[in-house]
């Protein structure tokens, strides 16, 4: 063996190949392991870099113990055996966002990280397009698709970046203008040995911004010291938090806009909307941008998505709910909907306790479930209905639903125990759908 590796990435996914393609840049050739026989990305590194070495259906420590630094991709965890002997043997352990951190630190800060449990995807989106809207050359990327190195391409005043608690857990230098920590609940409970493990990956976000936003009703989003920071939530604000009163977003005692002219709906989504408004009002945004974008955005696909009305009944793709936060968010969302409410539910829980989904079932009238974990779902309510795949889900659902009624595919799970994706799941159920006769 010859080792001429100073650096190592470890994952070979959308992630792998992008700190690859940054490093060739710098001039350095990497050595590329996955522990998948056939890694994603393999073809595309074949392809754009025939010559550099990939170990394929492990890590290989002979490598591992020689090098000085380990590029370790989001979904590898960090106590993985190759990883933590890395570590002990004091090699330097970190991932995407901290190489494109170092990347910029000689820039004014121009970084906005959004994290949380669950409204990331929509408030990077939303903060995306606000930015965009003010005039600004601004491009988005991190857990939401684009890796963020890919980014460092394109010319931006603003880099707007979705980051998991997997990619701060190996992140320490980002100097971010504004971020915010929108919320947390149970998550990828595979991955870490209890809630308060996963707040410690995200909130290392807060001694990497100079300004944070937390949500003043979730106290796991509080920083534990004082900071600055200020605040958003459903309720009226105090001092020049952001919050709402009498239907109005208040930023202090500024009255921004009714919550009747956001143009996504449900409660989380306002709080979406305030937490996407005070990041960029940190970025010196005007009121005219943030409102024009809270009007004209009409929300991502597969979430809480309205795909079909068919005889009278609506059908609601939510796939990406993959936690339970999620999926009580959008049943809450139905609160004041006065017809029935079918619920399909169940997939990979990653370890999650589901039983902070009992109280919405309640609003639910019938619960179908499938997946890995469906069976310990349908426990939670009597009379739910288990099957075997989507089709038989759509199908029982829309025999029973009558107009004016909701069939919501909000899984409270990941999709990978039986799709690729969560948007492979939330087509299967939009094609389920269509598949329904007309009356
Ligand atoms: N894997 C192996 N062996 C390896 C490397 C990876 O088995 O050697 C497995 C992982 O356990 C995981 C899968 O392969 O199940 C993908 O892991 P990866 O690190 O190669 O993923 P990437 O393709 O680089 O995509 C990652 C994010 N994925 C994860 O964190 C799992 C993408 O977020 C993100 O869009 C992308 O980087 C660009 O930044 C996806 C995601 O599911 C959407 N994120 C989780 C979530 O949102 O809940 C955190
Ligand atoms: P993320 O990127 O954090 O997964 P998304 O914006 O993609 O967030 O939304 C994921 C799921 O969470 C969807 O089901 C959506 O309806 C739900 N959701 C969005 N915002 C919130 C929120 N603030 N609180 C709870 N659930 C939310």
């Amino acid at each position: 063996m010859q080792n001429r590796y100073s650096h190592i990435v470890l994952g070979l996914g959308a992630t792998g190949l992008s700190v690859v393609r940054f490093l060739m840049q710098k001039g350095i050739t990497p050595l590329v392991m996955d522990s998948r026989r056939q890694p994603p990305g393999a073809k595309t590194l074949a392809d754009e870099f025939p010559d550099i070495e990939l170990v394929r259906g492990g890590f290989d420590c002979r490598y591992i113990v020689q090098a000085q630094q380990l590029i370790v991709s989001p979904g590898i965890a960090l106590d993985t055996p190759e990883v933590r002997a890395a570590l002990d043997m004091g090699i330097e352990v970190i991932g995407d966002i901290e190489l494109f951190a170092r990347e910029l630190a000689s820039r004014k800060p121009c970084v906005i990280g959004i994290t949380g449990s669950n409204g990331k995807s929509t408030v990077t989106t939303l903060v995306k397009d606000m930015l965009a809207d003010a005039g600004h050359k601004v491009v988005m990327g991190g857990n939401i698709g684009t890796p963020a190195l890919d980014l460092l391409s394109q010319d931006a005043d603003f880099y707007v970046l979705e980051l998991s608690s997997f990619q701060l857990e190996t992140t320490s230098s980002l100097n971010c203008i504004a971020a915010a920590c929108l919320n947390l609940c149970e998550d990828h409970m595979d991955r870490y040995s209890d809630i308060n493990s996963y707040r410690d990956a995200k909130v290392r976000l807060y001694q990497q911004t100079r300004f944070l936003m937390y949500n003043r009703e979730d106290e796991l989003t509080k920083p534990d010291e004082p900071m600055n920071q200020n605040s958003f939530g459903l309720d009226v604000p105090e001092s020049d938090g952001w919050g709402i009163v009498d239907g109005q977003i208040f930023h202090g005692t500024s009255e921004i806009m009714a919550l009747d002219n956001i143009g996504i709906i449900g409660s989380h989504n306002h709080a979406n909307v305030m937490a996407a408004m005070a990041l960029v009002d940190a970025c010196g945004v005007d009121k005219n941008s943030m409102v024009n974008v809270a009007k004209a955005f009409k929300g991502l696909s597969h979430r809480c998505e309205l795909v079909a009305e068919k005889n009278g009944v609506y059908y609601i793709n939510d796939s990406k709910a993959t936690n339970v936060g999620a999926t009580v968010a959008a049943i809450e969302g139905f609160d004041s909907h006065l017809g029935d409410i079918y619920l399909i539910a169940g997939g990979d829980g990653k370890g999650a306790d589901f039983a902070p989904l009992e109280g919405v079932l309640s609003q639910v009238t019938e619960l179908i479930t499938l997946g890995a974990d469906g069976d310990k779902i349908a426990k939670l309510k009597s009379g739910t209905v288990q099957v075997k795949n989507m089709k038989q889900a759509v199908e029982h659902a829309a025999a029973e639903a009558m107009s004016g009624d909701i069939v919501i595919l909000s899984p409270a799970c990941a999709s990978l125990d039986m799709y690729s994706n969560f948007m492979a799941r939330g087509d299967d159920f939009t094609q389920c759908v269509e598949q329904i006769a007309d009356a």
